[in-house]
C-alpha cells in the first residue's frame, strides 16, 4: 500500500495552512461599477463564439455585492487563508490612474476577512488587464511591465497596510499562450511570436513589481503562481517521446522556472525557438530583474501529461474548450506531439485524476528551484470540475469531488514525507464560478453557487474538507 492508503485520520502539520482560491473576474460581476472600465475578458466574452453559451463576468457569483456573505461560508467552512485577485481594471480603469472607489472595495473585503480570522492572500493579476492597455499593445508590448509595477503600488497603498503576502502573477503560461497563441483566452490573438514576447513581459513585470514592493516594505512575502505540469513519455526508451516530454517541460515549467530561480532562459528551449524563426525579446539588465528573489512559489496543479511523437490509439482527451476560434495549440514548438490517455478517472474537464503526480513535482520542485533559493513553496490552486447533481433537497453530494480533495491533500503530506518545504494548500474553487472559456459550464466549487437566485450551497465536499480543517487531519482512506 502507499502511503496515500490510510485507515485512520492522516495529521496535516500544525504550519500547513488550509485555504481556498479564487479570481476577481471569475466571481465578482458588477464588471462597469464604481469606475470599472472594461478588461480584456469583458471584451473576449462579447466575441460570438468565444465563451461556451456566450456567458460573461457580468454577473457572475455577485460577489461585488455578496463578499460579506461569502467571508462569512468562509469562516463558517473554517479556511486559515484566502486566495484572490484584485481586478486591475477596477483598481485602474485605463490602466494609469488608481481609481479610489474600486481600491475601496478591496479594502473592505481585506477588513472582513480579518475579522473572521482569514489570512488574505493577495494576487494582483488573475488574467483580467485593462482592454485600455490592450488597445496600447497589451502583454506583447514591453510598457505593459512597467505600467504592471505602478499598479503594484497603487493596490500596496491601500491594502500594504493589512496585507503580507502577496503574489505577482498567476500562471503567465496560461496569459501568454492561451492568449497570444491558441486564443482559447482573452484577448484571443493567434501569432507564435506575440505570445513568446507577451511571456518575457509578464516575466519582466513580475520582476518589476517585485522589486517596486520590496522597496516600499521589506517584510512582505513576495512571490508568483505558476501552473506546472509533469510530463511523462509515454515510452521512456523511445528518444522521440523523450523528446516530447523535455519540449512540454521547457515550455510549460522551465520557461518561467529557469529565469525567476536562475536568471536564464533554458538552453533547449531557446535552441528549439530559434529553430522556429522564433525568440524572447529579452534587453540588457531584463533577466536581472526576472530573477529579483522572492519569498514564496505558488504551484497549480491540476494534472500531468503524457506524451509522444505518435497520435494514440485510444480517443484523444481534450481539454480545450470547444471553439471554432482556436486551431492552434499553445505550445510554440509543441507541433508533432500528442497527450495520450492513460485510463486514469477523468473529471468534467478530461483532465486525468492523478494525485502522484503532484507529489512528484512537488519534490522536483522543492530539489531543483526552491529549496536553493530558500523560498517556500504552496499549492495556490488544486480542483475539480464534475457534473454535479442537485438531490430533490438541494443538497449536492460530489463524492467525486471528496475523494479528489482527500486524494491531493494526501498527496501533499506524501511529498512533505519526502522533506518538500511545502506550507499551505488552497482548493480551487470556493464556489462554482466563471469558468473562462467554459462560461459556466464547469463548476469547481465546495460550495454550489445557483446562479438564478444565487443561493450557495455547501456540497459534500465543502463538509469533507470543514471536517478535515476541524480535526486538522485527512480523512482515512474508504474501502
Ligand atoms: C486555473 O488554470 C486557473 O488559474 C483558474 O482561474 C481556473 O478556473 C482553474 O484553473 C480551472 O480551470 O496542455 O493545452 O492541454 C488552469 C490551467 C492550464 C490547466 C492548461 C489545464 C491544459 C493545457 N490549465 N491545462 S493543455
Amino acid at each position: 500500500a502507499s502511503a496515500s492508503t490510510h485507515a485512520s485520520p492522516r495529521p496535516i502539520p500544525a504550519d500547513f495552512r488550509l485555504g481556498v482560491a479564487t479570481a476577481a473576474y471569475q466571481i465578482e460581476g458588477a464588471t462597469h461599477r464604481d469606475g470599472r472600465a472594461d478588461s480584456i475578458w469583458d471584451a473576449f466574452c462579447r466575441i460570438p463564439g468565444a465563451v461556451v453559451g456566450g456567458d460573461s463576468g457580468e454577473r457572475a457569483c455577485e460577489h461585488y455585492d455578496r463578499y460579506r456573505d461569502d467571508v462569512a461560508l468562509m469562516r463558517e467552512l473554517g479556511v486559515q487563508v484566502y486566495r484572490f485577485s484584485t481586478s486591475w481594471a477596477r483598481v485602474q480603469p485605463d490602466g494609469r490612474t488608481a481609481n479610489a472607489t474600486g481600491l475601496d472595495f478591496y479594502s473592505r473585503l481585506v477588513d472582513d476577512l480579518l475579522d473572521a480570522g482569514i489570512t488574505p492572500w493577495l494576487t494582483l493579476y488573475h488574467w483580467d488587464l485593462p482592454q485600455a492597455l490592450q488597445d496600447a499593445g497589451g502583454w506583447p508590448a514591453r510598457d505593459t511591465a512597467l505600467r504592471f509595477a505602478d499598479y503594484a503600488a497603487d493596490v500596496h497603498a491601500v491594502l500594504g497596510d493589512r496585507v503580507t503576502n502577496w503574489t505577482s502573477l498567476n500562471e503567465p503560461w496560461c496569459s501568454a499562450f492561451l492568449g497570444y497563441l491558441s486564443g482559447e483566452h482573452a484577448p484571443g490573438i493567434q501569432n507564435p511570436q506575440a505570445s513568446l514576447d507577451a511571456a518575457h513581459h509578464l516575466l519582466l513585470g513580475h520582476g518589476l513589481a517585485t522589486q517596486r514592493l520590496r522597496a516600499l516594505d521589506p517584510a512582505l512575502s513576495l512571490g508568483i503562481t505558476l501552473n506546472m505540469t509533469v510530463a511523462d513519455p509515454v515510452d521512456p526508451q523511445d528518444a522521440d517521446d523523450v523528446d516530447a516530454a523535455r519540449r512540454i517541460d521547457a515550455q510549460h515549467n522551465r520557461l518561467f522556472l529557469d529565469p525567476i530561480f536562475r536568471g536564464a532562459y533554458p538552453a533547449d528551449l531557446l535552441a528549439d525557438l530559434d529553430a522556429r524563426g522564433l525568440h524572447l525579446p529579452v534587453l540588457d539588465g531584463d533577466l536581472a530583474t526576472i530573477a529579483t528573489p522572492i519569498d514564496a512559489l505558488g504551484i497549480n496543479y491540476y494534472h500531468g501529461d503524457a506524451v509522444s511523437a505518435r497520435p494514440p490509439a485510444e480517443a484523444p482527451l481534450s481539454s480545450a474548450a470547444p471553439s471554432e476560434r482556436v486551431k492552434l495549440s499553445p505550445f510554440p514548438a509543441g507541433e508533432g506531439i500528442f497527450t495520450h490517455p492513460r485510463g486514469l478517472p477523468v473529471t468534467a474537464m478530461e483532465w486525468e485524476v492523478q494525485p502522484e503526480g503532484l507529489t512528484r513535482l512537488l519534490v522536483r520542485i522543492d530539489e531543483e528551484y526552491a529549496r536553493p533559493a530558500g523560498v517556500t513553496l504552496y499549492v495556490t490552486e488544486n480542483g475539480a470540475a464534475y457534473t454535479d447533481e442537485v438531490g430533490p433537497d438541494g443538497s449536492v453530494d460530489d463524492v467525486e469531488r471528496a475523494e479528489f480533495l482527500r486524494l491531493h491533500l494526501d498527496a501533499i503530506l506524501d511529498a512533505i514525507e519526502q522533506g518538500v518545504n511545502v506550507k499551505g494548500y488552497f482548493y480551487w474553487s470556493l464556489m462554482d464560478n466563471f469558468e473562462w472559456a467554459w462560461g459556466y459550464d464547469k463548476r469547481f466549487g465546495l460550495v454550489r453557487v445557483d446562479y438564478e437566485t444565487q443561493v450557495r450551497t455547501v456540497k459534500a465536499s465543502g463538509r469533507l474538507y470543514q471536517a478535515a480543517i476541524a480535526a486538522r487531519s485527512v480523512p482515512p482512506t474508504a474501502d
